[in-house]
């Protein structure tokens, strides 16, 4: 089949529903999750603020739109190799720079939706992750790889979802080791349902942050606060996760569109 041929054919599947269109996106608003730093390390991102400028009225008498205090990294979101200090030297790890071809590629969605409801510090390692390849084929060269553990359920509620005590933040997340992987995959990026790409513990493992030391310095990409794994299949969806042309941005929101066999 032509390229030409399969895309008329995908666009007929999506007009009749053959392919859907899961949104792996969650709500963006006043109530969506922050990520909190400790005050005495880093400064933090605001909360999500929208601000009426006009709704039908003596402000605007035909239009309603709004304005908004929005931090890059901010609900489900993208992070780019510019992000992290190991990322810092490419000129293309910029929202602005980066070579979009790379952000829609088939994903794998790894389901530790179990394995995290028992604990909520669980971590992915290399070994499960080729048990999962055993089962569901290999990971290849420029794919998405997810951490599906169903975190989106927590999503209405901060405290939830950050899951902080007297010992920091409690989320699952990848070991450095499993990072590093994936990366000899190939992979274009990792995503995540928690609030960032790293376990909640991870500010204390060596390297801190191994996702994001890691993706940044080989240019890889990273997703957060993704929803709605749930909804896919572990291979052969395409995920879709374009930020915002932010100038030199780090980051950005993104709607993640996943594209899915029916049934
Ligand atoms: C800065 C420092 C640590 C983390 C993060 C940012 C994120 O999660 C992010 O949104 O990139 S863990
Ligand atoms: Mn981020």
């Amino acid at each position: 089949m032509t390229a030409s041929q399969t895309l008329q054919a995908m666009g007929a599947m999506l007009a009749s529903g053959d392919i859907e269109v899961v949104d792996c996106t969650g709500v963006l608003g006043p109530n969506t999750p922050i990520l909190q730093l400790p005050p005495d390390f880093a400064k933090n991102t605001p909360k999500v603020e929208i601000h009426k400028i006009s709704e039908y009225d003596e402000d605007g008498p035909f239009f309603a739109w709004n304005w908004m205090v929005l931090g890059e990294h901010s609900g489900t979101h993208f992070d780019a190799p510019h992000h992290w200090v190991t990322g810092k030297d490419y000129e293309d790890g910029y929202t602005d720079t980066l070579a979009i071809q790379r952000v829609v590629a088939p994903v794998n969605v790894i389901d530790c939706s179990k394995e995290s409801a028992e604990n909520p510090d669980f971590l992915l390692t290399p070994e499960h992750v080729k048990e999962w390849e055993a089962k569901h084929g290999e990971i290849g060269k420029g794919e998405w790889v997810v951490m599906r553990t169903d975190w989106d359920k927590r999503a209405h509620d901060e405290n939830l979802f950050l899951n902080t005590d007297e010992n920091g933040p409690h989320s699952p997340g990848p070991t450095p080791e499993c990072v590093e992987y994936l990366l000899s995959k190939g992979i274009v990026g990792w995503g995540s349902q928690c609030i960032g790409t790293d376990a909640g513990q991870a500010g204390g493992m060596n390297p801190p942050f191994p996702a994001h030391n890691f993706l940044h310095r080989d240019n890889c990409f990273g997703l957060a606060s993704l929803a709605n794994l749930d909804k896919l299949p572990p291979k052969g969806a395409i995920l879709i996760a374009a930020p915002l042309k932010i100038e030199r941005g780090t980051g950005s929101p993104i709607r993640a569109l996943a594209l899915v066999p029916k049934g």
